[in-house]
């Protein structure tokens, strides 16, 4: 496998560690900094593309964030080609599928699924926890009962091209405890978030997580609050990449608290990627994206290092954008 290097764009970084991103301390970066006046939807990767379809489809027609959020990211998990999301995810290293997910809306009300086996559409099961119990969180075994006394669609994974690649992955790692690398082939996730035409903000994320993670591992993906977080009277956020390394900063809440206090949208995604930098001596590998949006419509993306893209669709159109970034690989 080849190594990849990395070089470090010059970013220096003031008392707040707040620089804005220009040609200066980013060669390649761009800023995308922009505002909305109507619904808007952003979620993370190229597979935002179609996942936005289904939340704009939602919205057009006059329909809550909240519900765009759940059918948006269901077309991901519903999409067999994709390899960290849904039915088509690829296992842990003892061959198990095990799904991430959650949801939350702007008035703090929130759901959320980890760990959760054989069901198809886990952003659902975890809207129905937030709806239906008294808790936030349901995982495991405890999450796949209540997913089958709701009726939730079960399905078979992993399915049978993954399961192919499964067994060659253990044929090729006998040692499995080792790192594994992180890149667009083996680690991506559908975060969400969006507005609708009454303002009010929702989110939605969910995964099968780091491929052959250890067994029981969770990510951030259904944490509140470091995959995702959503407080009407500021904003959204929600977060992809190293799992790890965005719980250990509550990456999203962080990014909403940030806003809170007057950093704009991009400028708080891109202190919480410096604040990921700034407590980690290993960055080989540590890739971790935000997208956030205010209660204004102002919307912005941040990346630590360069490639990730996510989709942002809006009265005008659907298009995938470069997040700007600190460091190239
Ligand atoms: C996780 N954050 O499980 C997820 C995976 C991801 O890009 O977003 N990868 O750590």
């Amino acid at each position: 496998m080849k190594r990849r290097q990395f070089i470090r764009f010059g970013a220096v970084v003031g008392a707040l560690g707040l620089v804005k991103p220009s040609k200066a301390t980013n060669i390649m970066a761009q800023s995308f900094e922009g505002k909305t006046n109507g619904p808007l939807v952003l979620s993370t990767w190229n597979h935002g593309l179609a996942a936005n379809e289904g939340a704009w489809a939602v919205l057009q027609k006059g329909g809550t964030a909240l519900d765009a959020v759940e059918k948006g990211v269901m077309v991901t998990e519903a999409d067999l080609t994709n390899r960290s999301v849904g039915v088509g995810g690829r296992p842990d290293r003892e061959g198990h599928v095990t799904l991430d997910a959650c949801i939350m809306s702007g008035d703090a009300r929130c759901g959320s699924v980890a760990f959760l086996e054989g069901i198809a559409h886990p952003v659902s099961v975890a809207r129905a926890v937030m709806e239906k119990t008294q808790h936030v969180m349901l995982v495991g075994a405890g999450a796949k009962k209540f997913a089958l006394d709701y009726g939730f669609q079960q399905a078979k994974m992993p399915i049978d091209e993954v399961k192919k690649d499964y067994e060659q992955w253990r044929k090729e790692n006998k040692d499995l405890f080792k790192k594994p690398e992180i890149n667009h082939e083996n680690h991506d996730t559908i975060g969400m978030i969006a507005m609708d035409a009454n303002g009010q903000l929702a989110g939605a994320c969910t995964t099968s997580g780091w491929a052959y993670k250890m067994h029981g591992r969770v990510g951030d993906s259904p944490i509140i609050g470091a995959g995702l977080f959503v407080d009407q009277e500021v904003g959204a956020a929600t977060a992809t990449g190293l799992g790890e390394a965005i719980i250990r900063i509550a990456g999203s809440h962080t990014v909403v608290e940030l806003m809170r206090h007057g950093f704009s949208p991009q400028e708080a995604c891109k202190e919480a990627c410096m604040r990921i930098i700034r407590k980690h001596n290993d960055l080989s590998g540590l890739q971790c994206g935000f997208l956030a949006i205010d209660k204004d419509g102002n919307y912005g993306a941040y990346s630590i290092y360069a490639g990730f893209n996510f989709a942002k669709h809006d009265a005008q159109k659907n298009e995938l954008i470069d997040a700007p970034f600190d460091r190239n690989w």
